[in-house]
């Protein structure tokens, strides 16, 4: 973000109906006791607002492969309209989840403004199921697809989803573990899939060069849906679903100080954290770290 730009908004989303485990609907707490709001004044920020999002109650109306549907599309269309909100005041949305089914309603708010957007989707997973593709049913696993305008009308018909987010305008950073339907959906949408083998190959440097080139190229605004997922288990324990062969801790701030020394990005959420998996509130301090990185926090 730029340096001018010091008034922050913080979107707490203590919603977890879209993963497969519970727990992640303790994720803002967790991250807030960790110490984010010390941290961001300590880099200078003026907390606009804070939010809590409403969690919907269980509708016990279940669909075959989609999770919690109801519920979902409740907690994005009200988080779609807040985040609408934090953007037409100028305020930077700072979005804490939560599963990271809620990016839905991120997006969905961002498009409203921005009508090209960039998107870095920092995940072990690419989030791209349909009901068909899905193995598992969890609406978190889809995410990104709905944001597109793929998937189920039900979802796809919150406001702001659709093809106002467009393949060329998105990264995915950190992929190890697709299924065959998003690995089919990344080849023919021609979605930049920056997996771990390219961070091996390449370096992070080189990647988040190529990354910020793609998001920023001829885009008006660029979001970071940052899952901890993305980091190696060894660092980030408190997440529901742990895939080896992850980020490493200097990678992922190494990442999150680019894109801040880039001053492109313009909203973020981070999402995924889940406290009752975790040990000693770790992967929420490292959140607080990463945010803070993002955010300007230099080591010197
Ligand atoms: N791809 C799997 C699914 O759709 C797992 C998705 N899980 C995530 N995504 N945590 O970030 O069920
Ligand atoms: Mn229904
Ligand atoms: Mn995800
Ligand atoms: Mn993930």
């Amino acid at each position: 973000m730029s340096t001018e730009t010091k008034a922050l908004s913080i979107l707490s989303v203590p919603f977890g109906y879209g993963a497969g485990r519970r727990g992640t609907e303790f994720g803002p707490e967790a991250i807030r006791l960790a110490g984010l709001n010390r941290q961001l004044k300590e880099l200078g920020f003026h907390i606009d607002k804070e939010v809590t999002l409403p969690v919907p109650s269980e509708s016990g109306e279940t669909h075959p492969n989609l999770k919690y549907l109801n519920e979902i599309i409740e907690l994005n269309t009200n988080l779609a309209a807040e985040v609408a909100g934090v953007v037409n005041q100028g305020a930077f949305p700072l979005v804490l989840g939560g599963d990271h089914s809620i990016a839905i309603g991120t997006l969905g708010g961002l498009v409203q403004k921005y009508k090209n957007l960039g998107v870095i989707w920092f995940d072990a997973h690419a989030d791209l199921n349909t009901e068909e593709t899905s193995p598992s049913g969890n609406i978190h696993g889809m995410s990104l697809g709905v944001a597109m305008g793929r998937g189920p009308s039900l979802l796809t018909q919150i406001k702001g989803a659709g093809p106002n987010l467009k393949p060329e305008n998105i990264v995915l950073i950190g992929t190890r573990q697709l299924d065959q339907g998003e690995r089919d959906f990344i080849r023919s949408s021609g979605i930049k899939c920056f997996t771990m083998h390219d961070i091996d190959r390449k370096g992070m440097s080189a990647v988040m060069d190529e990354a910020l080139a793609i998001v920023t190229n001829g885009t008006d605004g660029v979001h970071l849906s940052f899952d901890i997922d993305s980091l190696d288990p060894l660092e980030a324990p408190g997440t529901g679903t742990k895939i080896p062969g992850g980020v490493s801790y200097r990678e992922a701030h190494f990442a999150l100080e680019l894109m801040c020394e880039s001053k492109k990005i313009t909203s973020a959420e981070f999402v995924e954290v889940n406290p009752s998996l975790d040990s000693g509130n770790k992967t929420a301090r490292l959140a607080v770290e990463l945010i803070a990185s993002l955010l300007g926090q230099r080591i010197l």
